[in-house]
Parts: C-alpha cells; structure tokens; sequence
C-alpha cells in the first residue's frame, strides 16, 4: 500500500491562472494534476479543497480505478466541467505517481509508443488575410507540420482568435468579461477566401485547421465546410454549440470537411451520440476537462471503434501539466490525430519544468518517469491568483450570442 499523506492546491498566476493538485505518499513520492478551468478556477479550487482533498488522506494511491469510481460515484452529483477537472487533477496525480514508482515514463503503463512523436498544430492569426497567411509562413518555417488559421473579418473590431501577441493567444483578458461584436454574414465569406490565399503561398504539403468557435447554425455551419472543400482542410472545429448532438446529422449530410468537436466536453456521455453515429472525425476533450486519464481513456476507445480520432485541445489555458500528461497519452493512442499545442510563456515553463520538447513539427513527451511536469513551488508564490474571465459575445444588434 502506497498510503495518500497530503493532498495541497496550488493556484499560480505566471501570467494566467493555473490550478494544480499535489498528491504526496508515505514512500516520498509525489505528482501532480492540473485543475484549471478557464475563468473559473476557484470552483475547482474549492470543489477540491473542500470535498475531495480531505477523502483521499490515507488512501491507496495506486488505486486509480477504484479512487475514480468513488469520486464519480460517490459524489451522487455527475458530470459537469468544475466536477470532472477536480476529478482529472486527482487521476493524473496519480498516474503520475504510478508511472514514477514503476520508474518509466506514463506513455509506458498506457501500452507504450505507437509513434515516434506527436504531431502538433500552431495557431497563425493576423487582423486581415495577409497578415494571417504571413503568420503561417512563419510557423511552417519553425518546422510545424499543421497550422490553424484565424483572420480578422472586415467590418468587426475584434473576433476569436486573432490576437495581439502572435506566439501567446489569451483571451482570458479582464477581470470582468470583455465584449466582442459578432457578425456571422460578414465572417462566412471571409473565411473560403483566407484558405485560398493561404492554399496559394503554402502549397499543398501542409496541413490547415480553422476554429468557428461555436458561431454557427447547423446550416450555415454545412455551407462553409462545402465552400472550404476545394482548399482540404484538416478540419473545421466546433462550428456549432454542440448540446444538441442530432445537430451534426445535418452537416455531416452536406459536407466532406472534416469536423472536430469536444473542447468543452466533460464525459463520454457529451459525446456518445457524435461518436456512435460517426458524425465527428476528431474528439477535442482533453486530459483535465474529461475526468482524467482513466476517462479520456474510455473516450478514445468508443472512439476508435467509430472511425474517430483524437484531437486534443491545447490551448494555453491547459497547463503544461495537462500538455505533459496529453502527450504520453497521444503518443500511446492508436486513433491518435493530432494535438493543439500553444505554446506557453516562458514564465509559465519556468514555473513548470518539463520534460516535453519539440522538435520538427512533432512533440515528445519525453523518458522521465512519470508525465514529465513537475511545479517549482517557491516560484508558483510569486504569481498571486488575477481574477480574469473569458469574453462574451453580441450581435451587431447587441443580442448576446455565443462567443
Ligand atoms: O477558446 O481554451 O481551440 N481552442 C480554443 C481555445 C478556447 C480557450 C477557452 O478557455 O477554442 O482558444
Ligand atoms: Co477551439
């Protein structure tokens, strides 16, 4: 028995906010999870703290299974993304420790390497076509292999994705939510036309990704994917809110673009419809929105016999723990697709060292026993919690829509 002594949330704000869970043993060994949920990380913090912090003291930590049961089961309440992360932190810490008591890196115990790396995608964005397609260049100069593209639209001051500092996106910008104008008539042309530019100067060898972050209707969602068809997109993510699963059947019946959906999933249950009736190509939900390990586990594999594979999201605001723990499970995962990778500050790596590196348009998780991240406590001090929340959205009419 590896007895469970301590159980400690740690919130750092290196420029953003991360929350992670230490779990430490009676044998010294240590690890750790990420928690963070963008723009309401102190629930998670408090839904740990309070509820499952003080039920782990003196438990099993190579019971993983049975410790993921009882947090699932035993809350009564399922599901739900301040539930699920919480859940997350706790299985990771704990495949982490697993993996570091076995002395092998995590990819190892899941079944070892499929591949020899990761393939990643970068995020190009720009205020108009241009711009964009500049940006591109330069991220296929830096090796990357596959690349998201994000425009400006004429006529609108702001939209998703498209930041000021090119190399780290925040949209996490205020303390109290910012807000964006929304115009889906002025954005669907403007994207056909930023493919075609970008098809033009970066040739064919190159894989592009766009995002709709949730804008669309099932309609005009199967309009765009028909109209970026000619330039083969790798694929076209989240174009609507994603509740009503049947949704999809509609635009899975007009188009052949590939569609990718599930960052804001928390369970296998968001998804089971999309994956069962094979109305998805790639599954977004990652390592700390999806309960963990054991649970994106479980995805994958109802994945897999459905022709789906794994997209995970890898925005900035999924810590390097969570980065390091999804890329000993992409390298393991047989329907592996692809992973979003964003690159962090460099005061977030400093505060989380880690064995992760990229290299030729690919990740790699790295050899170190364990997911390879570890938290520089002393460090993590320095940077105080920020109160800062994601950005609404309005139509031109002021209605609030979807951001
Ligand atoms: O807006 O992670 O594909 N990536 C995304 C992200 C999300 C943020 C929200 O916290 O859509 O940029
Ligand atoms: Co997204």
């Amino acid at each position: 028995m590896l007895k469970i002594t301590a159980a400690r949330v740690i919130v750092t704000c290196p420029g953003r906010n991360f929350v992670t869970l230490k779990i430490e043993t009676s044998d010294g060994v240590h690890g750790i999870g990420d928690a963070t949920l963008n723009g309401r990380e102190l629930s998670v913090v408090s839904y740990l703290e309070d509820h499952v912090c003080p039920l782990l003291i003196g438990r099993d930590a190579h019971r993983i299974e049975d410790i993921w049961q009882f947090l699932y089961k035993g809350a009564y309440w399922r599901r739900g993304p301040v539930t699920m992360s919480a859940i997350a932190a706790v299985d990771t810490a704990l495949w982490d420790i697993k993996a570091k008591v076995a002395g092998l890196p995590l990819y190892q115990l899941l079944g070892g390497a499929s591949r020899s790396g990761v393939m990643v995608y970068g995020h190009a964005n720009g205020a108009d076509i241009e711009e964009t397609v500049a940006e591109a260049v330069r991220y296929k100069d830096m090796g990357y292999k596959a690349i998201r593209l994000q425009t400006g639209v004429p006529g609108l001051s702001s939209t998703y994705g498209v930041s000021k500092d090119k190399l780290f996106y925040e949209p996490a910008d205020a303390a109290l939510p910012t807000e964006n104008v929304w115009s889906t008539s002025r954005y669907l042309p403007t994207v056909p036309r930023l493919f075609e530019a970008a098809r033009k100067v970066l040739g064919d060898d190159i894989h592009l990704l766009h995002d709709s972050h949730h804008r669309l209707t099932p309609i005009e969602a199967a309009r765009l994917g028909k109209d970026l068809e000619p330039y083969r997109p790798f694929w076209l993510e989240d174009v609507t809110p994603a509740e009503n699963q049947a949704s999809f059947r509609h635009i899975r019946n007009h188009t052949t673009t590939p569609l990718a959906v599930g960052e804001v999933f928390n369970t296998v249950w968001d998804c089971k419809q999309l994956i069962e009736e094979q109305l998805i190509d790639y599954i977004r939900t990652t390592i700390v929105h999806g309960g963990g390990i054991s649970h994106v586990r479980r995805i994958a594999h109802l994945a897999e016999l459905n022709n789906v594979r794994t997209g995970f999201h890898g925005a900035t605001d999924l810590s390097p723990v969570c980065m390091g723990a999804a890329l000993h499970f992409d390298l393991w995962a047989p329907n592996f697709g692809i992973q979003e990778y964003m690159r962090h500050t460099p005061e977030t790596d400093a505060v989380f060292p880690h064995a992760y590196t990229f290299a030729s348009g690919d990740l790699h998780p790295g050899e170190t026993p364990g997911h390879g991240v570890d938290i520089d406590e002393a460090l993590a001090a320095k940077y105080p919690y920020r109160p800062a929340q994601l950005p609404v959205n309005r139509l031109e009419d002021g209605t609030l829509f979807n951001w």
